[in-house]
């Protein structure tokens, strides 16, 4: 088990087991969902996502032709597109469990662009609802409409009405206050066309000679329609299978092929009861290059106040409500 370090100066334990923005309290179904009305398909939506995997799919048979190089640098913009979501997007700026400084939430949310997940301010606010009203009408990706409808299937219908009310309700003050998420709420148009298509393609062409054929296909859309796929999957996949060490009670599992694909985020079942802890898993780096990237940026000082959980909470609570018999990973 990798070492944690709750005593550290730039390291705050929490104690109890309750979460700052009240996301660790999960609102009840039938306080959600009394209506539900039919879906209603967004047709534009279902053909960019079709014609994109399409391409993806395309983009695979360009591997043999392209240059190891260019194969390396897909593989290094994965990592950095799924950093702007993991440790921005996700760990910093929808559950604050850390600080970050100017420098380091600039860099991310030109990473978050690369991603093209919605701008910082929306994925905030869906993922906030998700986790109040997890497995309810008001859950944007409410994983009990099967595995489609949470891994992407929510991406191609209008918004269930519930959605949107209880959307309101969550507080986003801090999203407002952050100059870095309004800036780039502003020009996030912009922001994607440099970080998810014109970055990633030059890149290759004019450092290595790689075609540009070849750059865009491999470093735009089929890094694009990775880093996304292996993102889907924490709503799909970490909310049907794994184990549940913290809370037998709710449908988000520990699922370590997740974990792997989705650099640390698979230890769902622990996110869902402890959403603050900065780690988004007991195992500090174990598995989770996300927490190595947030380390290494703490040693560089420009991270900070990394919110753990003590290690006896953890334990409490497992006696509590977890699975029993279940190791934790
Ligand atoms: C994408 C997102 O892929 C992925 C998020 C994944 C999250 C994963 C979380 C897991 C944990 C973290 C793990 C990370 C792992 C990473 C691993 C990396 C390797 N509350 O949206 P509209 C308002 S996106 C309150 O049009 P419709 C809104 O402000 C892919 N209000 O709803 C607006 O108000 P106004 C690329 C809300 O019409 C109005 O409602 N993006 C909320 O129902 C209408 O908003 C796309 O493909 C809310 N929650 O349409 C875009 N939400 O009118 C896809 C909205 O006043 N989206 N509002 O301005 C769309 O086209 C549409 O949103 C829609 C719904 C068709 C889905
Ligand atoms: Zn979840
Ligand atoms: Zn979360």
């Amino acid at each position: 088990m990798a070492p944690r370090n709750p005593e550290s100066e730039t390291t705050s334990t929490l104690t109890e087991d309750t979460d700052q923005l009240g996301l660790d309290a999960v609102v009840k179904p039938e306080e959600v969902n009394e209506e539900d009305p039919p879906m209603k398909i967004v047709w534009k939506n279902v053909g960019i996502f079709s014609v994109l995997h399409l391409a993806a799919l395309y983009s695979i048979t360009l591997i043999p032709w392209s240059l190891p190089l260019t194969w390396a640098w897909v593989l290094v913009y994965c990592f950095f597109t799924a950093v702007g979501v993991t440790a921005g997007a996700h760990r910093l700026w929808s559950h604050r469990a850390y600080k970050a400084k100017t420098p380091l939430r600039v860099f991310l949310a030109f990473l978050q662009s690369a991603a093209l997940q919605n701008n910082i301010f929306d994925w905030v606010r869906d993922h906030r609802v998700h986790h109040k009203y997890s497995e309810t009408n008001a859950d944007p990706h409410n994983a009990t409409r099967g595995f489609f409808f949470s891994h992407v299937g929510w991406l191609m219908v209008k918004k269930h009405p519930k959605v949107l009310a209880k959307g309101k309700l969550i507080s986003l003050q801090d999203m407002y206050n952050d100059p870095v998420v309004m800036i780039q709420k502003r020009f996030y148009k912009t922001s994607v066309l440099l970080m998810c298509f014109i970055l990633p393609t030059v890149v290759p062409w004019y450092f290595w000679g790689e075609t540009l054929w070849n750059s865009f296909y491999l470093a735009s859309i089929l890094r694009y329609t990775l880093v996304l796929n292996a993102t889907w999957l924490v709503n799909s996949a970490a909310h049907i299978w794994g184990n549940k060490p913290y809370d037998k009670t709710i449908n988000p599992s520990n699922n370590l092929g997740v974990a792997l694909g989705a650099v640390g985020e698979g230890f769902h079942n622990y996110h869902h009861v402890f959403p603050h802890d900065y780690a988004a898993s007991e195992f500090g780096v174990r598995l989770n290059v996300t927490t190595m990237f947030i380390d290494v940026m703490a040693f560089l000082g420009l991270a900070s106040d990394r919110k753990t959980v003590s290690p006896k909470t953890i334990q409490m609570r497992k006696e509590r409500t977890g699975e029993k018999s279940i190791k934790s990973s």
